[in-house]
Protein backbone atom coordinates (compact mmCIF):
# COMPACT_ATOMS: atom_id res chain seq x y z
CA UNK A 1 0.00 0.00 0.00
CA UNK A 2 0.92 3.42 -0.46
CA UNK A 3 2.48 5.42 2.25
CA UNK A 4 1.55 9.06 2.47
CA UNK A 5 4.40 11.46 4.30
CA UNK A 6 5.38 14.96 4.58
CA UNK A 7 8.82 15.91 6.05
CA UNK A 8 7.16 18.90 7.67
CA UNK A 9 6.34 16.40 10.58
CA UNK A 10 9.71 17.78 11.90
CA UNK A 11 9.11 21.49 12.84
CA UNK A 12 7.06 20.10 15.21
CA UNK A 13 9.89 19.30 18.20
CA UNK A 14 9.19 20.36 21.49
CA UNK A 15 12.06 20.51 24.00
CA UNK A 16 10.45 19.36 26.74
CA UNK A 17 6.87 17.05 28.19
CA UNK A 18 5.49 17.96 31.33
CA UNK A 19 6.42 14.22 32.82
CA UNK A 20 7.22 13.41 36.53
CA UNK A 21 7.33 16.83 37.73
CA UNK A 22 10.12 17.49 35.18
CA UNK A 23 10.53 18.80 31.90
CA UNK A 24 11.72 15.62 29.65
CA UNK A 25 12.68 15.10 25.92
CA UNK A 26 9.33 14.32 24.57
CA UNK A 27 8.21 10.40 24.20
CA UNK A 28 6.24 11.90 21.12
CA UNK A 29 9.42 12.82 18.92
CA UNK A 30 10.29 12.90 15.13
CA UNK A 31 12.59 10.10 15.40
CA UNK A 32 9.50 7.77 15.66
CA UNK A 33 8.61 8.85 11.66
CA UNK A 34 11.87 8.36 10.87
CA UNK A 35 12.13 4.35 12.23
CA UNK A 36 8.66 3.61 10.58
CA UNK A 37 9.65 5.41 7.34
CA UNK A 38 12.87 3.17 7.17
CA UNK A 39 10.79 -0.20 7.93
CA UNK A 40 8.76 0.14 5.24
CA UNK A 41 11.36 0.45 2.96
CA UNK A 42 13.15 -2.03 4.32
CA UNK A 43 9.84 -4.43 3.14
CA UNK A 44 8.89 -2.76 0.20
CA UNK A 45 5.70 -1.26 1.79
CA UNK A 46 4.68 0.73 -1.12
CA UNK A 47 5.58 3.92 -2.79
CA UNK A 48 6.37 7.05 -0.94
CA UNK A 49 3.61 10.13 -1.86
CA UNK A 50 4.00 13.41 -0.46
CA UNK A 51 0.44 14.69 0.94
CA UNK A 52 -1.83 17.13 -1.38
CA UNK A 53 -2.74 20.66 0.13
CA UNK A 54 -6.73 20.68 0.81
CA UNK A 55 -6.84 23.97 2.95
CA UNK A 56 -8.98 24.60 6.17
CA UNK A 57 -12.46 23.58 4.94
CA UNK A 58 -12.33 19.75 5.55
CA UNK A 59 -10.46 20.81 9.26
CA UNK A 60 -13.42 23.49 9.82
CA UNK A 61 -16.07 20.63 9.09
CA UNK A 62 -14.62 18.37 12.64
CA UNK A 63 -13.53 21.11 14.45
CA UNK A 64 -14.69 24.48 15.87
CA UNK A 65 -13.23 27.33 14.59
CA UNK A 66 -12.21 29.18 17.66
CA UNK A 67 -9.99 26.36 18.40
CA UNK A 68 -8.69 26.54 14.58
CA UNK A 69 -7.77 30.21 14.96
CA UNK A 70 -6.39 29.46 18.50
CA UNK A 71 -3.60 27.15 16.94
CA UNK A 72 -2.95 28.94 14.19
CA UNK A 73 -1.95 31.98 16.60
CA UNK A 74 -0.76 30.61 19.88
CA UNK A 75 2.94 30.94 19.53
CA UNK A 76 2.99 34.32 18.25
CA UNK A 77 0.41 35.70 21.26
CA UNK A 78 3.10 33.00 23.23
CA UNK A 79 6.12 35.03 21.88
CA UNK A 80 4.30 38.90 22.99
CA UNK A 81 4.46 37.89 26.39
CA UNK A 82 7.79 37.65 26.37
CA UNK A 83 7.92 34.15 28.01
CA UNK A 84 11.49 32.42 27.36
CA UNK A 85 9.92 28.57 26.94
CA UNK A 86 7.40 26.69 25.02
CA UNK A 87 3.87 27.43 25.48
CA UNK A 88 2.02 25.44 27.91
CA UNK A 89 -1.27 25.30 29.97
CA UNK A 90 -1.10 25.85 33.26
CA UNK A 91 -4.62 26.27 34.18
CA UNK A 92 -8.22 25.16 33.25
CA UNK A 93 -11.84 25.97 33.89
CA UNK A 94 -11.78 22.89 35.84
CA UNK A 95 -15.68 21.91 38.02
CA UNK A 96 -17.06 25.02 39.31
CA UNK A 97 -15.95 27.67 37.23
CA UNK A 98 -17.33 29.30 34.02
CA UNK A 99 -16.50 27.87 30.47
CA UNK A 100 -16.06 31.68 29.31
CA UNK A 101 -13.09 32.16 26.91
CA UNK A 102 -10.66 34.85 27.64
CA UNK A 103 -8.16 36.69 26.67
CA UNK A 104 -4.94 36.27 27.92
CA UNK A 105 -3.01 33.48 26.08
CA UNK A 106 -2.23 31.94 29.13
CA UNK A 107 -6.22 31.56 29.48
CA UNK A 108 -6.50 30.90 25.97
CA UNK A 109 -4.25 27.40 26.43
CA UNK A 110 -6.01 26.21 29.32
CA UNK A 111 -9.62 27.03 27.48
CA UNK A 112 -8.15 25.10 24.32
CA UNK A 113 -6.79 21.92 25.92
CA UNK A 114 -7.83 18.97 28.05
CA UNK A 115 -4.19 18.47 29.13
CA UNK A 116 -0.62 19.83 29.65
CA UNK A 117 2.01 17.75 28.11
CA UNK A 118 1.90 19.02 25.09
CA UNK A 119 3.91 22.20 24.39
CA UNK A 120 3.52 24.48 21.46
CA UNK A 121 6.79 25.90 19.49
CA UNK A 122 7.31 28.06 16.99
CA UNK A 123 6.25 25.90 13.88
CA UNK A 124 4.10 23.09 15.82
CA UNK A 125 0.82 24.62 13.43
CA UNK A 126 2.71 24.17 10.08
CA UNK A 127 3.58 20.57 11.23
CA UNK A 128 0.10 19.92 12.65
CA UNK A 129 -1.73 21.24 9.12
CA UNK A 130 0.60 19.09 7.56
CA UNK A 131 -0.10 15.97 9.62
CA UNK A 132 -3.78 16.59 8.02
CA UNK A 133 -2.86 16.91 4.79
CA UNK A 134 -1.34 13.44 5.05
CA UNK A 135 -4.42 11.87 6.44
CA UNK A 136 -6.59 13.49 3.87
CA UNK A 137 -4.55 12.14 1.25
CA UNK A 138 -4.62 8.54 2.47
CA UNK A 139 -8.57 9.28 2.56
CA UNK A 140 -8.54 10.71 -1.30
CA UNK A 141 -6.66 7.41 -1.96
CA UNK A 142 -9.50 5.68 -0.87
CA UNK A 143 -11.87 7.38 -2.60
CA UNK A 144 -10.32 7.13 -5.88
CA UNK A 145 -11.26 2.96 -5.30
CA UNK A 146 -7.65 1.95 -3.58
CA UNK A 147 -7.88 -0.93 -0.94
CA UNK A 148 -5.85 0.61 1.74
CA UNK A 149 -3.57 3.59 2.51
CA UNK A 150 -1.25 4.45 4.91
CA UNK A 151 -0.98 7.82 6.61
CA UNK A 152 2.30 8.30 8.31
CA UNK A 153 0.98 11.20 10.44
CA UNK A 154 2.96 13.15 13.06
CA UNK A 155 1.96 14.78 15.24
CA UNK A 156 -0.83 12.63 16.09
CA UNK A 157 -4.73 13.20 16.11
CA UNK A 158 -6.96 10.95 18.38
CA UNK A 159 -7.07 13.03 21.74
CA UNK A 160 -8.19 15.97 20.18
CA UNK A 161 -11.56 17.19 20.89
CA UNK A 162 -13.85 19.61 18.46
CA UNK A 163 -12.59 22.19 20.40
CA UNK A 164 -9.79 21.03 22.77
CA UNK A 165 -6.30 19.97 22.06
CA UNK A 166 -3.69 17.66 24.00
CA UNK A 167 -2.10 14.30 24.38
CA UNK A 168 0.23 15.18 21.83
CA UNK A 169 -2.58 15.92 19.76
CA UNK A 170 -3.94 19.65 18.05
CA UNK A 171 -6.14 17.78 15.07
CA UNK A 172 -7.92 14.69 14.99
CA UNK A 173 -6.77 13.70 11.63
CA UNK A 174 -8.50 10.47 11.89
CA UNK A 175 -11.77 12.03 12.23
CA UNK A 176 -11.21 15.08 9.62
CA UNK A 177 -10.35 11.89 7.17
CA UNK A 178 -13.45 9.90 8.13
CA UNK A 179 -15.69 13.12 7.91
CA UNK A 180 -14.14 14.13 4.56
CA UNK A 181 -14.85 10.73 2.87
CA UNK A 182 -18.73 11.18 4.39
CA UNK A 183 -18.56 15.11 2.54
CA UNK A 184 -17.40 12.93 -0.63
CA UNK A 185 -20.04 10.72 -0.78
CA UNK A 186 -19.52 7.99 1.79
CA UNK A 187 -22.68 7.20 3.78
CA UNK A 188 -21.26 5.60 6.75
CA UNK A 189 -17.50 5.06 7.79
CA UNK A 190 -15.86 3.27 10.71
CA UNK A 191 -13.46 4.19 12.74
CA UNK A 192 -11.22 2.04 14.99
CA UNK A 193 -8.60 2.81 17.30
CA UNK A 194 -6.25 0.20 18.42
CA UNK A 195 -3.57 3.13 20.45
CA UNK A 196 -2.83 1.99 23.30
CA UNK A 197 -4.69 5.49 24.73
CA UNK A 198 -8.46 5.82 24.56
CA UNK A 199 -9.37 8.11 21.43
CA UNK A 200 -11.73 10.45 23.03
CA UNK A 201 -11.64 13.53 20.71
CA UNK A 202 -12.94 11.04 18.03
CA UNK A 203 -15.68 9.43 20.53
CA UNK A 204 -16.37 13.41 20.85
CA UNK A 205 -16.59 14.21 17.52
CA UNK A 206 -18.97 11.30 16.54
CA UNK A 207 -20.59 10.90 19.93
CA UNK A 208 -23.87 11.80 18.81
CA UNK A 209 -24.08 10.34 15.05
CA UNK A 210 -25.07 7.26 13.82
CA UNK A 211 -23.01 7.73 10.23
CA UNK A 212 -19.69 7.18 11.68
CA UNK A 213 -19.72 4.06 14.44
CA UNK A 214 -16.26 4.73 16.63
CA UNK A 215 -14.71 1.27 18.68
CA UNK A 216 -11.15 1.62 20.99
CA UNK A 217 -9.07 -0.63 22.34
CA UNK A 218 -7.13 0.88 25.16
CA UNK A 219 -5.90 0.77 28.68
CA UNK A 220 -9.01 1.03 31.39
CA UNK A 221 -9.20 4.93 31.69
CA UNK A 222 -9.47 4.46 35.84
CA UNK A 223 -5.88 3.21 35.32
CA UNK A 224 -4.86 4.96 31.75
CA UNK A 225 -4.41 8.41 30.13
CA UNK A 226 -7.25 10.60 29.31
CA UNK A 227 -8.67 8.98 32.45
CA UNK A 228 -11.75 11.17 32.26
CA UNK A 229 -13.14 9.65 29.45
CA UNK A 230 -13.41 5.90 27.62
CA UNK A 231 -15.26 4.09 30.26
CA UNK A 232 -17.33 1.10 28.39
CA UNK A 233 -20.73 2.78 29.34
CA UNK A 234 -19.82 5.56 27.25
CA UNK A 235 -21.86 4.29 24.16
CA UNK A 236 -23.06 7.29 22.62
CA UNK A 237 -26.20 9.96 22.50
CA UNK A 238 -29.06 10.66 20.90
CA UNK A 239 -28.93 9.23 17.53
CA UNK A 240 -25.53 7.90 18.21
CA UNK A 241 -26.68 5.84 21.04
CA UNK A 242 -25.17 2.55 20.09
CA UNK A 243 -22.65 3.70 17.35
CA UNK A 244 -19.84 4.42 20.24
CA UNK A 245 -17.84 1.13 21.40
CA UNK A 246 -15.17 0.95 24.33
CA UNK A 247 -13.01 -1.72 25.45
CA UNK A 248 -11.18 -1.00 28.13
CA UNK A 249 -8.92 -3.45 29.54
CA UNK A 250 -6.43 -3.58 32.35
CA UNK A 251 -3.20 -3.24 33.22
CA UNK A 252 -0.94 -6.18 31.80
CA UNK A 253 -3.29 -7.29 29.01
CA UNK A 254 -1.53 -9.41 26.58
CA UNK A 255 -2.85 -10.71 22.64
CA UNK A 256 -5.37 -13.07 23.62
CA UNK A 257 -7.37 -11.17 25.74
CA UNK A 258 -6.87 -7.97 23.44
CA UNK A 259 -7.40 -9.86 20.46
CA UNK A 260 -10.78 -11.20 22.16
CA UNK A 261 -11.95 -7.11 22.13
CA UNK A 262 -10.58 -6.93 18.92
CA UNK A 263 -12.75 -9.78 17.17
CA UNK A 264 -15.49 -8.22 18.86
CA UNK A 265 -15.32 -4.69 17.74
CA UNK A 266 -14.62 -6.43 13.96
CA UNK A 267 -17.81 -8.19 14.37
CA UNK A 268 -19.29 -4.88 15.35
CA UNK A 269 -17.59 -3.21 12.77
CA UNK A 270 -18.89 -5.65 10.01
CA UNK A 271 -22.33 -5.59 10.94
CA UNK A 272 -22.24 -1.65 10.63
CA UNK A 273 -21.37 -2.41 7.11
CA UNK A 274 -19.38 0.50 6.81
CA UNK A 275 -18.41 1.67 2.94
CA UNK A 276 -14.84 2.08 4.59
CA UNK A 277 -12.60 1.61 7.60
CA UNK A 278 -9.82 4.50 9.49
CA UNK A 279 -8.01 2.97 11.74
CA UNK A 280 -5.98 5.41 14.39
CA UNK A 281 -2.93 3.03 14.61
CA UNK A 282 -1.07 3.18 17.85
CA UNK A 283 1.47 0.62 18.38
CA UNK A 284 1.98 1.90 21.99
CA UNK A 285 -0.09 -1.73 23.28
CA UNK A 286 3.82 -3.05 22.41
CA UNK A 287 5.28 -4.83 25.66
CA UNK A 288 8.05 -2.63 25.85
CA UNK A 289 6.13 1.08 25.57
CA UNK A 290 7.79 3.17 27.70
CA UNK A 291 4.33 4.95 28.86
CA UNK A 292 1.89 2.16 28.71
CA UNK A 293 0.92 -0.72 30.35
CA UNK A 294 -0.36 -3.93 27.51
CA UNK A 295 1.83 -6.53 26.93
CA UNK A 296 1.89 -7.26 22.74
CA UNK A 297 4.78 -8.69 21.07
CA UNK A 298 5.79 -7.54 17.60
CA UNK A 299 4.62 -11.00 16.18
CA UNK A 300 0.58 -9.98 17.54
CA UNK A 301 0.49 -6.66 15.28
CA UNK A 302 1.00 -8.95 12.41
CA UNK A 303 -2.03 -11.58 13.68
CA UNK A 304 -3.91 -8.05 14.24
CA UNK A 305 -3.28 -7.07 11.08
CA UNK A 306 -4.29 -9.74 8.92
CA UNK A 307 -7.60 -9.77 11.31
CA UNK A 308 -8.32 -6.46 10.24
CA UNK A 309 -7.09 -7.25 6.72
CA UNK A 310 -10.20 -10.19 6.43
CA UNK A 311 -13.22 -7.76 7.17
CA UNK A 312 -12.29 -7.06 3.41
CA UNK A 313 -13.38 -3.14 4.04
CA UNK A 314 -11.07 -0.73 2.56
CA UNK A 315 -8.78 0.99 5.09
CA UNK A 316 -6.99 3.97 5.84
CA UNK A 317 -4.15 3.48 8.29
CA UNK A 318 -3.80 7.14 10.14
CA UNK A 319 -0.55 6.75 12.43
CA UNK A 320 -1.02 7.31 16.03
CA UNK A 321 0.92 6.96 18.96
CA UNK A 322 3.82 4.47 19.97
CA UNK A 323 7.45 5.06 22.11
CA UNK A 324 9.01 2.37 22.25
CA UNK A 325 10.78 4.13 19.07
CA UNK A 326 13.49 1.08 18.53
CA UNK A 327 10.67 -1.21 17.53
CA UNK A 328 7.66 1.08 16.56
CA UNK A 329 8.99 0.50 12.86
CA UNK A 330 8.89 -2.84 13.20
CA UNK A 331 5.65 -3.53 15.08
CA UNK A 332 3.87 -0.68 12.74
CA UNK A 333 4.66 -2.14 9.47
CA UNK A 334 3.62 -5.40 11.17
CA UNK A 335 0.33 -4.22 11.03
CA UNK A 336 0.27 -3.28 7.50
CA UNK A 337 2.27 -6.48 5.86
CA UNK A 338 -0.32 -8.65 8.08
CA UNK A 339 -2.90 -6.75 6.36
CA UNK A 340 -1.99 -7.36 2.96
CA UNK A 341 -1.10 -11.11 3.83
CA UNK A 342 -5.11 -11.48 4.85
C1 LIG B 1 -0.83 9.98 23.01
B1 LIG B 1 -1.25 8.83 22.10
C2 LIG B 1 1.49 8.64 31.28
C3 LIG B 1 1.47 10.07 30.78
C4 LIG B 1 0.67 10.16 29.53
C5 LIG B 1 0.20 11.57 27.60
C6 LIG B 1 0.04 10.41 26.71
C7 LIG B 1 -0.49 10.79 25.37
C8 LIG B 1 -0.59 9.61 24.43
N1 LIG B 1 2.08 8.52 32.57
N2 LIG B 1 0.94 11.33 28.82
O1 LIG B 1 -2.48 8.26 22.39
O2 LIG B 1 -0.31 7.76 22.01
ZN1 LIG C 1 -1.39 6.26 22.65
Amino acid sequence: MDIIYSADHVLHHAAGELYGGQFVPPFECPQRIAFILERAASVGLGRVIAPDEFGLDPVLRTHDSGLVEFLSSAWSMWKKMGYPGEAVPTIWPARGMVQRRPNDIDGLLGYYSFAGETAIGPKSWEATLASTNVALTGAARIKAGARAAFSLCRPPGHHAHHDLYGGYCFLNNAAIAAQWLRDEGAPRLAILDVDFHHGNGTQDIFYDRSDVLFASLHGDPLDAFPFFLGYADETGRGAGEGFNHNYPMPRGTSFDAWGDSLAHALDRIAAFSPDALVVSLGVDTFENDPISFFKLKSDDFSRYGEMIGKLGLQTLFVMEGGYAVDQIGINAVNVLTGFENA
